[in-house]
C-alpha cells in the first residue's frame, strides 16, 4: 500500500487515496522496463512505451513479461478501446536481447519452450497500433508486425538481421513479413539482414502511414481514439474477421465474415449505429 507524504490529511483520506492508487496501478502500475498510461482526451487509449534506452529497447524476458501484464490489464479495462505500443525516437526495439540469448542451449530453449509467451500482442482482442520510430529490428520488427496497424516515423528502419547472428527470426518474422511484403522482399531482408526505411516499408505494405518523428505518437493516439470511439464489441469482430484472412481459405474466410456480420445484428450497437444514421445524429455506442 502506497503511503502519502501529506499526513495532515485524515486517516480516511489516506485510505481512499491508497485504494484508488491500487486501482490505478492495475493498468498503469509500476513497471521496470515499460511505461504504461492511458492516453487520449477520454483516456480510452492504452499506451505502452518500451523503456530500456541503454539497450535500444532490446526485448528481454522481463520486458515481455511486463508487456503481457499491461496488455492483460488493458484487455480487462472497459474504458480502453485501442492500444498503442511505441519505443523511443532512436529505437522501437533493436531485437530480442542478444546478451540474454548468447549462452542459451537448444535443450533449454526446447524444454522451456523459449519465447512461447512473447506472442501475447498477437492474441489481444482489442486493436493494437505500433508507432515505430528508429530501429525495429529482429524481434522488434516482429513485435511491430504482431500489432494490427503499423505507423512509422520518417527515420524508422525495419529489418530481420538474425542471419548475421547465425540464427533466424523466431517470433513470426519469416511468416508475417512474407505475408505483408511478399516473397521477394521478405527473402531479401531475411537472407541478407539488410534494413528498409519508412518509405520503402510503406510502399511495400508493411506500414500504413509515415509521419515526422515528433508527430508519430500523437498521430497513433489519434488513430487509437478514432477506433475507441466505435463499438468495442464490433471492433473485436472486425479484427477477428480481418485476421482470419491470414489463416483461412477465401471461401472459409468469407463464410466466417458472413457469420460475424450476421452476429452484429444481435447487438444493441448495430441497431444504434443504423438508427443514428437514419435519425441524422452521432451514434452512441454502449459496447453491447
Ligand atoms: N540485444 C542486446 N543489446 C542490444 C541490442 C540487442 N538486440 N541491440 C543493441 N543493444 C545494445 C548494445 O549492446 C549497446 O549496449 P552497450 O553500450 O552496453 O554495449 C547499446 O544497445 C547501443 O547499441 P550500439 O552501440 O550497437 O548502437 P549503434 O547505434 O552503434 O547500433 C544497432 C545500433 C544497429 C541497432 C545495433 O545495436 C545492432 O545491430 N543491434 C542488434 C540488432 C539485431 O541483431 N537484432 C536482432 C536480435 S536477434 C532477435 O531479435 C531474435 C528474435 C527472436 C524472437 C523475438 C520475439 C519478440
Amino acid at each position: 500500500m502506497k503511503f502519502y507524504s501529506n499526513c495532515t490529511a485524515g486517516h480516511y483520506t489516506i485510505m481512499c487515496k491508497s485504494f484508488s492508487a491500487t486501482l490505478y496501478n492495475l493498468s498503469c502500475g509500476q513497471y521496470e522496463y515499460i511505461v504504461v498510461e492511458k492516453r487520449g482526451e477520454n483516456k480510452n487509449v492504452g499506451f505502452i512505451q518500451l523503456n530500456r534506452p541503454k539497450a535500444l529497447n532490446a526485448l528481454c524476458d522481463g520486458l515481455m513479461t511486463e508487456m503481457g501484464k499491461a496488455l492483460d490489464a488493458f484487455e480487462a479495462d472497459g474504458d480502453v478501446g485501442a492500444i498503442v505500443i511505441t519505443g523511443s525516437e532512436r529505437a522501437f526495439a533493436a531485437g530480442a536481447d542478444i546478451k540474454e540469448m548468447q549462452n542459451r542451449t537448444f535443450q533449454e530453449n526446447y524444454s522451456g519452450n523459449f519465447l512461447a509467451h512473447w506472442n501475447r500482442v498477437s492474441t489481444v482482442r482489442k486493436p493494437v497500433i505500433a508507432a515505430v520510430n528508429g530501429f525495429a529490428l529482429g524481434g522488434g520488427c516482429e513485435l511491430a508486425m504482431m500489432c494490427d496497424i503499423i505507423y512509422a516515423g520518417e527515420k524508422a528502419q525495419f529489418g530481420q538481421p538474425e542471419i548475421l547472428l547465425g540464427t533466424i527470426p523466431g517470433a513470426g518474422g519469416t511468416q508475417r513479413l512474407t505475408r505483408a511484403v511478399g516473397k521477394s522482399l521478405a527473402m531479401e531482408l531475411v537472407l541478407t539482414g539488410d534494413r528498409i526505411g519508412a518509405q520503402e516499408a510503406k510502399q511495400s505494405g508493411l506500414v500504413s502511414k509515415v509521419f515526422p518523428a515528433d508527430q508519430l505518437v500523437s498521430e497513433a493516439i489519434k488513430c487509437g481514439e478514432k477506433i475507441a470511439s466505435n463499438s468495442k464489441l464490433i471492433s473485436a469482430m472486425a479484427k477477428e474477421a480481418v485476421n482470419a484472412a491470414f489463416e483461412l481459405t477465401l471461401a472459409e474466410g468469407n463464410r466466417l465474415e458472413k457469420r460475424l456480420f450476421h452476429a452484429t445484428f444481435a447487438t444493441d450497437d448495430r441497431k444504434e449505429g443504423m438508427t443514428a444514421f437514419v435519425e441524422k445524429r452521432k451514434a452512441s455506442f454502449q459496447d453491447k
